[in-house]
């Protein structure tokens, strides 16, 4: 994909001409990136018909990564990046006049998902592509993203997020790959003419799905994979079926919303509908272009490998299973022991309330085959278990798919699946200890972990070109393709320049972020201050609300003796609350009104600020990383997985200041004690008290002056304008008795603070810390987890062709 600086401006302004007749100095900022766009879909549009060309002639295995959720953010600049001529089009771009950044801008985030579960699927797309592996995303064309956060009065407030307003570039509509997905009505079975039982349908709703393909480019080795998403469409065959406007509406709707939950069980039946629509386009697509392979499909596991990203998209199961016996006549027990082959599944969470069940009425009614098919599986699993454990029912009770007239997700997924892995160590031994102990037990070979990771072209080479510069004259480029190669950078741990270099690469990425949060809330900070950072959705589980108290004492320790020594500190949040979870939303307020009240305050002259950044997202993120200081990772041990930005904060140079939770335990290793701040409770003694049932905030609360200052404050007028979230706050701590032990942690936590404060007064031992931190981030490559999840879960190589052209 070569191309010199003059044919890229050539090309730009023919077609500029074409579709526009216009010439630069005419067009707008929009139809410049437009066309810009085209430009760039032309250059890869070879190469990707070439890869699944090469695929289908090859007979090659292909995965597909089926995920509710997709977060890719922005396209142009990664793309630009993996076709290897971001630096020509910039220079080609200036000298027409043109600045890629401000063209880049124009891009709408592309936004279709809510947090670390969508960003990792897209993060995992990129880096299936850029490791030469043929794999494929499938997943829903949602009409409206996550919801654009705004605050009013400290509140959070939602609005639309119209991101196809202006179009999308990158996409290409792919009609004739349409498939009809049926809903509700009745299904029997009855004989058909060659003697075999079939399903018959009556009264089903017939609803079509178009599909919507964008190219997913590998990092310079000519490998373009696919992301298919679906989108709703009424066939024309059915108008007939809808007697109003508003009934057609409905189903219109299917795709429309993104639910904008995270981490929380959604027992709606849109959500059903969309569950179910988005498996059964993707499982028929994928059996239709099987079947031209001409293979049969008892040993479609050596060429099909599909990934259930959570269980959102579990009802894969059952749909392999009709396609294979209702469509093409297979028997249950083949079919039964290809689908087990084919699938596997991840779990990303521990969470009680996240673990999806759906009521056997709602699906009976709304999906009857899939019922009828999920019905038998656990017939024949109960059957099976009550042969090898007879004496034990009681397992077979908590293991099977359905009970208490629920369908638990989680358990099909992983009863008809090879393999269920978790997202981090930590997590996944908590799988196969606690949560899914039982299932253990029956399959002990099916669990594994896959500690997860971030796409560090995105969040080093994209999101910071001065770190990368220095890490270039530092030690060399190939880092850029392998990012093992960080680990380089430790050689330089006592080289004062380059230390130096470092901090003068972050120093300008806060100053860039400084006249971000000045331009956007009118703040003005300032870049010697330490850029505190927490990052990720609004949950009581994350603890935002721990950093909350610490600010407040913060605060208080200054008014009481405003010569205290102190780091001056720059506390930056950035989170969006699920619309219908009101705790999330009461504890923004709060941290929007303690901003207030500190950053207006002026015996504190500053010294402390607070700015909660409004509508956190991917873009966003990129520019908050990597300015980063300190990371904040300070959810209650054993409720993260995982935890991604934690990954990416540390890429940046940031020092985590975390809880042994998720991935966190891994950052440790990976950095040494020396390198990062750890606190609070372990895992273990948070099962403790669940085990002893003896936690009692209050008594932290009475024996804790502090504490007690700082938590009248949210009820007593010292926090204004809170009457109601500051009470609900209150309680939830004292009356509720603090879920997820704030109040336990808060000693610890100060002291972790105070550790960071001395460490930053250090300016040359923090550099080297920081160094450490960027030299072992390597090891959180998605790039490694994907080539493991190749290896160990979906048996697929990457593409020889493109491996030795990437080599
Ligand atoms: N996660 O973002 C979500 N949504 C869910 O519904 C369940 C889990 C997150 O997934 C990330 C990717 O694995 C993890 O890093 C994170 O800990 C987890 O909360």
């Amino acid at each position: 994909m070569e191309m010199t600086k003059e044919e890229f401006k050539k090309e730009l302004q023919q077609r500029l001409k074409e579709k526009y007749a216009m010439d630069i100095n005419d067009a707008s900022s929009q139809e410049l990136y437009n066309v810009l766009g085209s430009v760039v879909k032309a250059y890869y549009s070879d190469a990707w018909s070439n890869t699944w060309k090469d695929y289908l002639e090859d007979g090659q295995k292909q995965a597909y990564y089926f995920s509710i959720e997709f977060l890719p953010g922005k396209m142009l600049k990664s793309n630009l990046l993996n076709m290897g001529i971001l630096e020509t089009v910039e220079a080609g771009l200036a000298d027409l006049g043109v600045s890629l950044d401000e063209l880049a801008q124009v891009e709408q985030d592309m936004a279709l998902g809510n947090g670390g579960l969508g960003r990792l699927a897209s993060c995992f797309m990129d880096s299936i592509a850029s490791c030469g592996l043929p794999g494929n995303g499938n997943g829903i064309r949602y009409d409206y993203g996550l919801f654009k956060q705004r605050f009013v009065d400290g509140y959070q407030v939602e609005l639309p997020d119209e991101w196809l307003r202006n179009g999308n570039t990158w996409e290409v509509r792919k009609e004739s790959k349409a498939v009809d997905v049926l809903f509700g009505g009745n299904v029997y079975l009855a004989e058909d003419t060659d003697g075999q039982l079939r399903p018959v349908y009556e009264g089903a709703r017939r609803l079509r799905a178009v599909p919507y393909d964008t190219a997913v480019l590998g990092y310079q080795n000519h490998l373009v994979n696919t992301l298919r998403l679906w989108s709703v469409e009424i066939p024309e065959s059915e108008e007939d079926h809808y007697r109003s406007i508003e009934d057609r509406r409905a189903f219109e709707d299917l795709t429309a919303v993104l639910y904008p939950d995270d981490s929380n069980e959604r027992g709606r039946q849109t959500r059903l509908w969309q569950e179910y629509f988005f498996v059964s386009a993707g499982v028929q697509s994928i059996i239709r272009y099987y079947l031209r392979l001409n293979k049969p499909l008892d040993v479609l596991n050596e060429y099909v490998a599909i990934h259930i990203n959570d269980t959102h998209p579990a009802l894969c199961i059952p749909e392999m299973m009709r396609i294979l016996m209702d469509e093409h006549g297979m028997s249950w027990e083949k079919a039964f022991n290809v689908t087990v082959k084919v699938m596997s599944y991840t779990n990303h969470t521990i969470m009680a309330e996240a673990l999806e069940k759906w009521p056997v009425a709602l699906m009976k009614e709304n999906l009857p085959r899939m019922y009828q098919i999920i019905e038998e599986l656990d017939r024949r699993f109960v059957n099976e278990l009550t042969i090898c454990y007879p004496e034990n029912p009681e397992l077979i009770q908590r293991t099977r798919i359905i009970q208490n007239e629920q369908v638990h997700m989680a358990h099909l997924a992983i009863i008809c699946s090879h393999s269920t892995n978790g997202v981090a160590k930590l997590h996944s031994d908590l799988l196969k200890e606690v949560v899914l102990h039982d299932f253990y037990q029956l399959f002990p070979e099916r669990f594994n972990n896959k500690t997860n990771g971030i796409a560090q072209r995105r969040w080093l080479q994209l999101a910071n070109p001065k770190l990368s510069k220095v890490l270039d004259q530092t030690i060399g480029t190939t880092w850029r393709k392998t990012p093992g190669d960080l680990k380089l950078l430790q050689n330089y741990v006592e080289d004062q320049t380059v230390l130096d270099q470092l901090a003068e690469a972050k120093k300008s990425n806060k100053q860039r972020l400084a006249s971000y949060i000045e331009e956007t809330t009118g703040i003005t900070v300032s870049p010697e201050a330490i850029f505190d950072v927490q990052i990720k959705r609004l949950h009581a589980y994350k603890r935002q609300l721990l950093n909350l108290l610490h600010i407040l004492k913060l605060y208080f320790d200054l008014k009481d003796d405003p010569k205290k020594v102190q780091e001056s500190r720059l506390f930056i949040f950035g989170a969006k609350a699920a619309p219908s979870y009101t705790y999330a939303k009461s504890i923004i307020k709060a941290i929007n009104e303690v901003a207030n009240l500190i950053n207006n305050d002026p015996d504190i002259n500053g010294r402390i600020k607070v700015v909660f950044l409004e509508n956190y997202n991917v873009h966003l993120a990129e520019l908050i990383i990597p300015a980063a200081d300190v990371s904040e990772q300070i959810s209650l041990a054993s409720k993260e997985a995982s935890g991604t930005s934690n990954m990416k904060l540390m890429l940046n140079g940031a020092i985590t200041l975390a809880t042994l939770d998720g991935a966190n335990v891994e950052i440790r290793d990976a950095v040494g004690d020396d390198n990062v701040v750890i606190f609070g409770m372990t895992e273990r003694e948070v099962y403790q008290y669940y085990e002893r049932q003896d936690y009692v905030a209050k008594d932290y609360y009475d024996q804790s002056p502090v504490l007690q200052r700082i938590l009248n404050a949210f009820v007593d007028g010292t926090i204004p304008n809170i009457y109601f979230e500051g009470r609900e706050i209150f309680d939830s701590l004292l009356k509720h008795n603090d879920e997820y032990f704030v109040l336990r942690d808060f000693d610890a936590y100060v002291k972790a603070q105070e550790k960071i404060d001395g460490l930053y007064r250090d300016q040359h031992h923090w550099q080297q810390m920081s160094l450490m931190n960027i030299a072992n981030a390597g090891r959180f490559s998605a790039d490694d987890t994907m080539m493991r999840y190749a290896e160990e879960i979906w048996h697929i190589e990457p593409v020889e062709q493109y491996s030795k052209k990437k080599g």
